[in-house]
């Protein structure tokens, strides 16, 4: 395969004018009839006409009226073109209903419908298929269903047709259409400035129940842009569709979002809070793409972080903003230590700005997105609140309408500060993550602290330069007093030595505040300082890390050294969860352990070779440990937990069901799942039901209740989906292969919709003991799917293979299993370039 290279960019020869469609649709035989108004750029001389096109039958094709007999080879079209302006038309014909891939346009459940990004228009009609060549749009779509619908506003509709224009010049990804039978929940929104705008959900009849919460999300979104960040619609519409068959979460299309229904469909019976929560945030994350992606989107697709990152840190400050901002950001950091520090550490590392692949699809990943919005929080941080504000108007101004890197993105905050970014700029362009040492030193009232900062090899990259990293830092007095407030320290060498004078008595250092930045901190910080902050550090992040820093040094000690769980660190929690002052949901996740394999990367780090099955034990003596301890107090927490009011995912009320929820998980470690059965056969929300039937599988009960489970929800396509993965996830380390091989078997487990699929296979990636089992069953049954997967579904598939991304950790035995997997898979005859390109960079 080819790969593509950063540095070879170069500009399309022509300009795009202005885009006509018309759409025949038909499952086997659509027709896609396309008329583009072209202009040789006028300093580009007699340039390639090169179009995108694949997998299309050409039935006819024509310049300014006269037809012509294209050039076509497997990846598009080429032909002779007149001087100065030209019309080419094109007649193609595609197979909808046969596009498993779920890429360009497909069907799902008798709708059509498409994805376009990163590459999927060329799947569509012959054209300039790459972001940097804008057009508007104008669609009409002909077929025999109750709705049909494309981006931008409609123009004209009726029996069997429907027409649409989109006045803002977009590239090819932000192209969508739907036609299907789906009926709308619909409301309006009043811009700021007084534009009237229609909002649909569009969902499949019977899942109108489960729109509600979508909308509203959707209708905050769109005020909270407007508040902050000064962002307002510019469409009459705004669509969303609600789609089962999708690969990833949703598609910011323009006026046209699409989204998997498993990111926007829930009631209070069939969705948890997490599932309210993360709906939330996709419905914000989409929305705000309108200005931070659509409006300013991406010259190429090596500056995707350009328009993620951002949107990330975007749709992160509204959840902040309508929920606890501390809360938000341990989740966030959890999930980056859970996703994107195994990616930065392993062979798939990649700069936040990556300068090459061979399939764009591949780097959707958890640095492009997650570390890209570490690196805006950084940047904002540095240059302060006020500046960060002006930056992005000057963005919005400036670059309104065009297609932008990241040098224009930076070149905005260099404008506004007249701070020189050079050395910032390396987070873009260097990988791996980050490790800081911390030294102290005491004496005659001055505190220091001595930083040094190192960054590994990754592939294609060694010898790395210093960074620019910010380093929040206070300190506290020998009673918990804060005596110096948050200051960031600026780490720009290798080592560097901060002083703090005049002070009574040697702090305690809180390092590291909010996470500022996306590091491995090496602490200096002795186990009573950690014991101290976990009591009064005054920064609700650090305080939550030192209890996350106790608990797995606790857990090293228990698996290396046979240790029991120390004092220091159940007492600590113990106080937490004891404090009625503490938001609930924040002392639920004060009492969460780091996960298995977050301690497997620990291990690995610190040169041990991790034995899944030692890490399991450890967990669960540790799990049992707390219980114990906090035994006195589970009854009265319980109480207190209880919601009495009418469901409301908000903030408040998900935050007392979710430290109820740990109470029940510790309350069933003692009285063997009594609670647990009561409680499940008094739920009337999916929260509580999913977690107090999670709390009796894991005590080894349940059994019963999981088939009530299953013919209650029978009919609730998202709600089985749950069913599948608790088992998997929840199965004790040597019946997870058995448990996901028979789920596999069962007539609902319909492998080829990527939710369903995702929901068996993806736990038993995530289950570390059972995946990691020392009989290398599981490997091979995750291989075998993915094998099988591959034709039907590159995308999903490739992206699954990183289950496997951590191999060198382990011990010998177990990488010569996986490896035998992964050079299977790769040895598998034609095999997609996505997991080609995946597998390969894999085993590299
Ligand atoms: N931009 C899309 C992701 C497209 C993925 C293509 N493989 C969703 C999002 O980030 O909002
Ligand atoms: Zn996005």
């Amino acid at each position: 395969p080819q790969t593509i290279y950063l540095k070879d960019y170069a500009p399309f020869g022509f300009d795009v004018r202005e885009v006509n469609l018309i759409f025949d649709l038909a499952p086997n035989a659509t027709r896609v009839t396309s008329r583009i108004r072209f202009a040789a750029k006028p300093d580009a001389e007699h340039p390639d006409f090169f179009l995108h096109g694949e997998q299309l039958k050409l039935i006819r094709a024509a310049i300014d009226g006269q037809e012509i007999t294209p050039t076509l080879t497997e990846t598009g079209l080429t032909c002779d073109v007149p001087d100065g302006a030209f019309t080419f038309e094109a007649e193609v014909e595609i197979d909808p209903a046969n596009n498993t891939a779920l890429e360009g346009l497909y069907m799902s459940n008798g709708m059509y419908c498409t994805q376009c990004e990163a590459e999927g228009f060329r799947k569509i009609t012959y054209y300039p298929d790459r972001p940097d060549v804008m057009s508007t749009f104008t669609v009409r779509v002909n077929g025999d269903l109750p709705v049909l619908l494309s981006n931008g506003n409609p123009t004209d509709s009726g029996e069997g047709f429907a027409e649409w224009h989109d006045p803002w010049p977009k590239p090819a990804y932000l192209f969508a259409l739907v036609a299907g039978d789906l009926v709308a929940h619909s409301d309006h929104f009043t811009t700021v400035s007084g534009r009237e705008v229609d909002l649909n959900l569009y969902v499949r009849p019977g899942d109108e129940g489960k729109c509600a919460f979508g909308m509203d999300a959707l209708k905050r979104s769109m005020k909270w842009d407007e508040d902050v960040y000064g962002r307002e619609y510019d469409l009459d519409v705004f669509n969303i569709v609600a789609v089962d068959d999708f690969n990833m979460g949703a598609m910011e299309n323009k006026g046209l979002n699409v989204f998997n229904s498993s990111a926007v469909l829930a009631s209070p019976e069939t969705a948890t809070d997490a599932n309210f929560e993360r709906i939330e945030a996709i419905i914000a994350h989409e929305y705000f793409h309108n200005w931070t992606g659509n409006r300013i989107t991406c010259r190429d697709w090596f500056q995707l972080c350009l328009k993620e990152g951002l949107t990330v840190f975007r749709d992160a400050q509204f959840t902040s903003d309508v929920r606890s901002a501390p809360v938000k950001r341990i989740g966030d950091v959890i999930d980056l230590r859970a996703r994107q520090f195994p990616e930065d550490n392993g062979p798939l590392a990649h700069p936040v700005r990556p300068e090459s692949f061979q399939e764009i699809n591949n780097f959707y990943t958890a640095t492009v997105y997650e570390k890209g919005a570490e690196v805006i929080g950084m940047l904002k941080r540095l240059v302060g609140d006020q500046a960060y504000a002006e930056a992005l108007d000057l963005y919005f101004a400036r670059h309104d309408g065009q297609a932008c890197t990241i040098e224009d993105w930076l070149k905005v905050f260099e404008d506004v500060t007249g701070r020189e970014l050079s050395q910032f700029k390396l987070w873009y362009s260097q990988a791996g993550t980050p490790r800081v040492k911390v030294e102290e030193d005491w004496g005659d009232g001055t505190y220091s602290l001595t930083l040094s900062q190192s960054l590994p090899d990754s592939p294609g990259q060694v010898d790395k330069q210093p960074m620019h990293i910010p380093v929040a830092v206070g300190l506290l007095g020998p009673d918990g007093d804060e005596v110096r407030e948050t200051q960031t320290l600026e780490l720009t060498e290798a080592r560097q030595t901060f002083r703090f004078d005049g002070l009574a008595a040697k702090p305690t250092a809180s390092i590291l505040r909010e996470f500022s930045a996306p590091v491995i901190l090496e602490h200096g910080v002795s186990r009573d300082a950690q014991a101290f902050l976990l009591a009064h550090d005054t920064d609700p992040f650090n305080r939550w890390s030192a209890a996350r820093v106790l608990a797995t040094e606790t857990l090293i000690g228990m698996i290396t050294d046979g240790k029991t769980p120390g004092g220091d660190y159940l007492d600590g929690v113990l106080s937490v969860l004891r404090n009625d002052d503490l938001d609930p949901a924040y002392r639920a996740l004060m009492a969460g352990l780091p996960t298995q394999s977050e301690l497997a990367g620990v291990l690995a780090d610190r040169g041990l070779i991790p034995d899944p099955m030692a890490i399991w034990r450890a967990s669960e003596t540790l799990k049992q440990a707390m219980a114990q301890h906090a035994q006195d107090l589970l009854p009265r927490l319980h109480s207190q937990m209880r919601v009495d009011a009418s469901y409301r995912p908000d903030a408040e009320q998900s935050g007392k069901r979710s430290l109820g929820s740990v109470v029940l998980s510790m309350t069933t470690r003692l009285d063997g799942g009594e609670l647990a059965a009561s409680e499940y056969a008094k739920s009337d929300n999916m929260t509580l039901q999913l977690s107090s039937l999670g709390a009796l599988l894991r005590a080894g009960k349940g059994q019963e209740e999981l088939a009530a489970f299953y013919d209650q929800w029978q009919a609730d396509r998202l709600v089985i989906d749950k069913w599948f993965g608790l088992q998997v996830s929840l199965a004790e380390p040597d019946q997870t292969c058995a448990v996901a091989q028979k789920l596999t078997g069962h007539p609902d487990f319909h492998w080829k919709t990527p939710n369903r699929f995702r929901s068996v296979l993806g736990p038993l990636a995530m289950n570390h003991a059972g995946f990691h089992h020392g009989d290398g069953t599981s490997y091979a049954l995750l291989a075998d799917w993915l094998i099988r997967l591959d034709p039907v579904n590159p995308q999903t598939t490739a992206r699954m293979c990183s289950a496997f991304q951590t191999w060198k950790r382990y011990d010998a035995d177990r990488q010569a299993l996986i490896r035998a997997q992964l050079e299977r898979i790769a040895a598998t005859p034609e095999l997609s370039r996505d997991t080609t390109e995946m597998v390969s960079r894999i085993l590299d």
